[in-house]
């Protein structure tokens, strides 16, 4: 059958199984969106192409399917840069695919041309500039091929507007040819045996889990496996929701703003069980002082990220599910052969740190509104049952540490990038995806700012996402450590609390806006924010400025130097720092 290169393309969406695409049209895309507007495949038209890649990502985070997002040349392409960035960073799965000037026109710099193939070669897994229009169908299978298999990413089509207007020969499926790329197969059964006999003779263990887990869907074979070892388990930014924070096993997040019990367990461990997590620095503080006393197993999909920084005893190459159900089986038959592992007094230690030194924060009954107070409301009010995202900064760690998670896929955020503006568009890809949840965007005042026009897009498609935005007047975070490490000195990080007004912004989009100040309205604001139907809701809550996130490892300094913060008392500080353990 001979079709357009622009309608061998949305077919190949629509034989892919995309139902929904975030985009803006250009003038060398435009061959494709004709086609697109008779196809099954609902396109969302955003107001700038980084929203787009930050919804294909949502879309990706909240179903675990590959997101979509379609941009022209030029400066279309170039608006999707950070998201891919962005997505490479996190592995998330999605698809771009870019709009080029005329095939004979590149490389004459021709009104609106990029070499975006160029530009994204370091920030994606794979991309493509299209040569031939018989090539595209087998270029998109391609595309979401690589994308979702092994670990995640992102992958850029870039499709010169000749080609796509150019008649080719349809047939699907298209002969992939992928020579140089390979998924890792079956787990080594040899290493997970290795690997289980550690976990079955260490005394102080503790699972340090990440994204990995959510994206292989491991969840269930973490529970089983951490109940089967009685190990303690500390889920990354990456990873909340892998493993619920309601188990009696759970130590919370780890890392510069981890909770104090799950810092200090990797510090003593004497095993740390790596799945599907990449010793990020945000997690290790000074490496060479990561968890010095543990051996380790590092469980990763990816074998680049095995050893690149800590080297492991025990590396294990493969998908977290099956190594998990392979470590699990095996350990399940050592404990029949000689009993369970011994880790009573590591748990009792664990819990006696989780007593007394739990994340703390002070909401006076009329002092200032608390950010910790109203993640933890939320938490409270929805029982857990909402997809969160959040952009980056202090809304962002207070969001991870006081939020009760439970379920997998229902935390997102941009974790190795720190996108600011990430919230609201992956906010709208999240609800895009999973119409008929909630889905709650926390996101700081600055973020907020830089890509708020997101509102627009939702109000028209009718994503009724609930944004609350923790206003405190300035770039948090950054202020944060201008107080910490340059003595005070406030230099560029105030935003100012009343401009712009976010409740006449909210209405000007076409959502609802509302706003509280004080603590005795946080419920009933929420209550009546949840309530909203339809379109979506904006809340300004105006948050204490002063505030900051503890407890924090001071970057570059070692985990043992964590801070618990100022609801804590020198003597306090100081038992955290001298850990005596009776388990060591
Ligand atoms: C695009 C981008 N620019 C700059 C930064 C550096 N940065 C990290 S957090 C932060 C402040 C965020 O301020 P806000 O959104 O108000 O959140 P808060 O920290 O106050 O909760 C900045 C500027 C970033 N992460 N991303």
């Amino acid at each position: 059958m001979q079709l357009t290169g622009a309608q061998a393309l949305v077919r190949s969406l629509e034989q892919q199984g995309v139902e929904v695409v975030f985009g803006l049209p250009g003038g060398t895309i435009l061959p494709t969106y004709d086609p697109l507007l008779s196809s099954s495949v609902r396109h969302i038209l955003v107001r700038h192409e980084q929203g787009a890649g930050h919804a294909a990502e949502g879309y990706a985070w909240a179903t675990g399917r590959t997101g979509v997002c379609i941009a022209t040349s030029g400066p279309g392409a170039t608006n999707l840069v950070t998201a891919l960035a962005d997505a490479y960073m996190d592995s998330v799965p999605i698809v771009a695919i870019t709009g080029q000037v005329s095939s004979a026109m590149v490389g004459t710099d021709a009104f609106q041309e990029a070499d975006i193939t160029g530009i994204t070669l370091p920030i994606t897994k794979h991309n493509e500039l299209v040569t031939d229009a018989d090539r595209i169908p087998a270029a998109i299978a391609e595309a979401f091929h690589i994308a979702s298999t092994g670990r995640p990413g992102p992958v850029l089509v870039d499709i010169p507007k000749d080609l796509q207007q150019a008649q080719m020969t349809w047939s699907w499926p298209p002969a992939m040819a992928l020579p140089g790329y390979q998924v890792p197969g079956d787990p080594d059964p040899a290493a997970i045996a290795a690997a289980a006999a550690l976990l079955h003779a260490a005394r102080r263990p503790v699972l340090y889990v990440g994204g990995g887990v959510i994206k292989s869907s491991a969840h269930d074979e973490l529970l089983r496996l951490a109940e089967l070892a009685q190990a303690p388990v500390t889920t990354t930014l990456m990873a909340r929701g892998a493993f619920p924070d309601t188990h009696p096993l759970a130590l919370g997040m780890p890392g510069m703003h981890g909770c104090y019990t799950a810092v200090a367990a990797l510090q003593e461990a004497d095993l740390v069980v790596a799945i599907g997590a990449r010793f990020d620095d945000r997690v290790t503080g000074r490496l060479a002082d990561f968890a010095p006393r543990a051996k380790v197993v590092h469980v990763d999909i990816d074998p680049a990220e095995i050893g690149k920084n800590r080297v492991p005893d025990v590396p294990v190459v493969g998908d977290a599910r099956a190594v998990l159900r392979g470590l699990a089986d095996c350990l399940s038959a050592l404990i029949s052969e000689a009993g369970p592992p011994d880790t009573a007094g590591w748990l009792g230690v664990t819990d006696s740190w989780k007593r007394r030194f739990p994340l703390r924060y002070a909401q006076a009954a009329d002092g200032p509104l608390k950010p910790q107070y109203v993640v933890e409301r939320l938490s409270m009010l929805t029982g857990g049952d909402a997809v969160v995202v959040s952009g980056v900064g202090q809304h962002q760690m207070h969001a991870a540490q006081h939020f009760s998670f439970t379920k997998p896929r229902t935390w997102i955020n941009s974790g190795g990038l720190g996108t600011m503006g990430f919230a609201v568009p992956a906010a709208m890809g999240a609800q895009a995806g999973r119409p008929g949840e909630l889905v709650v965007a926390i996101d700081g005042d600055g973020c907020f700012q830089m890509t708020a026009q997101e509102l627009a897009t939702c109000a028209i498609e009718r994503l009724p996402i609930k944004v609350l935005i923790f206003n405190n007047g300035f770039l948090g975070m950054v202020r944060q450590w201008q107080e910490l490490f340059y003595e005070e000195r406030y230099s560029s990080v105030e935003l100012g609390t009343t401009i712009p007004d976010y409740v006449k912004l909210a209405e000007a989009y076409g959502c609802v806006g509302l706003r509280c100040d004080r603590a005795d309205e946080v419920d009933a604001v929420l209550d009546k924010a949840l309530a909203v139907t339809g379109v979506p809701t904006v809340v300004d809550f105006r948050v204490h400025d002063r505030e900051g996130v503890f407890p924090m490892v001071p970057a570059g300094r070692p985990n043992d130097e964590i801070v618990l913060g100022p609801e804590f008392s020198a003597d306090e500080q100081r038992a955290a720092t001298r850990r005596e353990l009776s388990a060591r």
